[in-house]
This record gives structure tokens, sequence and C-alpha cells, in this order.
């Protein structure tokens, strides 16, 4: 608790820090896109991993605040890759609390008109249970911004609480597989047999699929051969900052 109440000023004073994890587009075998991942880098305690703090800030209502730094935090990213020659999508997570504040379309779609980014430059990835607070008033927001041409996924897919008709009604592209479905592919039939239909299911809703939590080649390869469009893991790259990143993506060219 201690922690969060210097969550306000850690913004304010630069202590938060996006990493970022590639997604490979299995088909291109190209990095298109990458997922922004908040840490804090506090001056006594060091590096805070999010799960250290995101639960607690939703609590205590601060993730509009953190969400609006990562948003304009990860278009400025945009726009730095972008200079360099290297066009990346940023994907970043949204919380429940986001989708509750009534001036949350506004900003994400301003902060895209102020620093003159293309639409496609942001995909928002949005858990199931995010949703099932509020699903109306959710599913209202998300429609205004998939009406804009923003690009919406679904996270952790799987895992969540909503069901197969409330799934139907979000406008969402992209669906991913929640990663403790994906980490044993290898050796687990059961989520082989998850995997497969869970393809089957989104393509047939016409929804590109990405698995998260790829920890070995078997596992990419098998996924690609299913006709997968995207994938992410720790077998490709963990969670890295951008300059790292940026040295990553020259060394696998
Ligand atoms: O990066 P890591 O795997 O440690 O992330 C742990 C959890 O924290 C994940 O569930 C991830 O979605 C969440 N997380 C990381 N960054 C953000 C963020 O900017 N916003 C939200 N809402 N969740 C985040
Ligand atoms: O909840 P969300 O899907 O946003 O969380 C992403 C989290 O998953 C990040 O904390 C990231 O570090 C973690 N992650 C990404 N790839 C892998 C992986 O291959 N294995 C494991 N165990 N975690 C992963
Ligand atoms: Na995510
Ligand atoms: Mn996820």
């Amino acid at each position: 608790l201690q922690l969060v109440n210097d969550l306000k000023p850690a913004i304010e004073h630069d202590e938060l820090v996006l990493f970022y994890q590639p997604k490979l587009n299995l088909k291109l075998n190209k990095v298109t896109h990458v997922e922004a991942l908040v840490r804090w880098q506090h001056p006594v305690r060091g590096m805070i991993p999010p799960d250290s703090f995101i639960p607690i800030a939703e609590k205590m209502g601060q993730m509009n605040a953190l969400t609006r730094w990562v948003i304009d935090q990860a278009l400025s990213q945009y726009l730095q890759w972008k200079e360099q020659g290297i066009e990346l999508s940023i994907a970043v997570n949204i919380s429940a609390e986001n989708l509750k504040d009534d001036q949350f379309c506004h900003y994400v779609l301003q902060a895209i008109k102020d620093k003159q980014v293309p639409i496609d430059a942001l995909t928002l990835e949005i858990t199931e249970d995010a949703v099932v607070a509020d699903p109306e008033y959710a599913i209202k927001q998300l429609t205004e911004l998939r009406q804009q041409g923003l690009t919406l996924s679904i996270d952790d897919y799987g895992t969540g609480y909503s069901s197969l008709a409330q799934l139907k009604q979000l406008p969402v592209q992209e669906l991913k597989i929640d990663k403790s479905f994906v980490q044993n592919l290898m050796v687990n039939e059961d989520d082989q047999i998850i995997v497969s239909s869970t393809l089957q299911l989104a393509h047939n809703l016409g929804l590109k699929v990405v698995a998260e939590g790829i920890e070995d080649e078997g596992s990419l390869k098998w996924l690609t051969q299913r006709g997968c469009e995207m994938g992410q893991g720790f077998y490709l790259s963990r969670p890295i900052e951008a300059k790292a990143l940026t040295t990553w993506l020259s060394q696998s060219a």
C-alpha cells in the first residue's frame, strides 16, 4: 500500500519505464508489433514488476493516470522508432478502470491526433475480466474506438469469466491465447486440443490469433503450422528496453 502512495510522484519523477516484448508475425517471420509492459524503477527498492503494483493501483484508482502515461510514452516511442526507419505497432494493456472512465476514448483518440501517428500505431489489449465489470459501458467505449479504426485485442483468452455470448459482442479483431495454454504445448495434449480448438473458433469468427507464452522452438513451429498469425514469448524475447529491442531487431533480421 505504501508503494502505491508513491505511484503518482513516481510518474512525475520518471521512475516508470516501458519494456517491450516482440510479437512475431508467424506468416512473414517478421516482428511487426510489440507489447508495452510497464516497470517501476524505484530509487530505493530497485526494479518493481507490474504484478507488485498494478493490482494495488487498480484498487487505489490510479490506473487512469498510469494508462495515460503508458499511451503517451508508447506513442513517443513509436515515433522514435519510425525516425530510425523501424515500423512497430505498439500494444498497450487496458484495465477495467480505463473502460469505466468516460474520458478514455477521447484521451486515446486525442493522443493519436496530437502525436500525429497513424491509427494502427496502437493496439489495445483488453482482458475479458476488464469487460465483465461493466460490459455495456465497456462495449460502448470499445465500439467507438473500433469505429475510429483502432485495433482491439482480447488478452489472456481462456482464463476469464466471460461467456461466448459476451465475447461475440466485443468489437475485437484479435484474440491472445493465454500463456497458460501455450507454455507446455509440446508436452500437454489437453493444451494442444484447447489451442487447436481456439484457433478454429477464432478464425471462424474472423479474428487473428496471437499465442503468448511461447517458450520453445517446437511450440513456435506447431503454432505456425496451424495458421496462428502471431507469436510472443520468452523463446523469441523477454520484454526488454526500447534500445535493447532495437539492437535485438537488427541482430535477428
Ligand atoms: O511484464 P509482466 O509479465 O511482468 O507483467 C505482469 C502483468 O502486468 C501482466 O498481466 C501485464 O498485463 C500487466 N501489465 C504490465 N504492464 C501493464 C500496463 O501498462 N497496464 C496494465 N493494465 N497492465 C500491465
Ligand atoms: O497479462 P499479459 O498477457 O499482458 O502479460 C504478459 C506477461 O507475460 C508479461 O509479464 C510477460 O513478461 C509474460 N510473458 C511473456 N512471454 C512469456 C513466456 O514465454 N513465458 C512466461 N512464463 N511469461 C511470459
Ligand atoms: Na497483455
Ligand atoms: Mn495476456
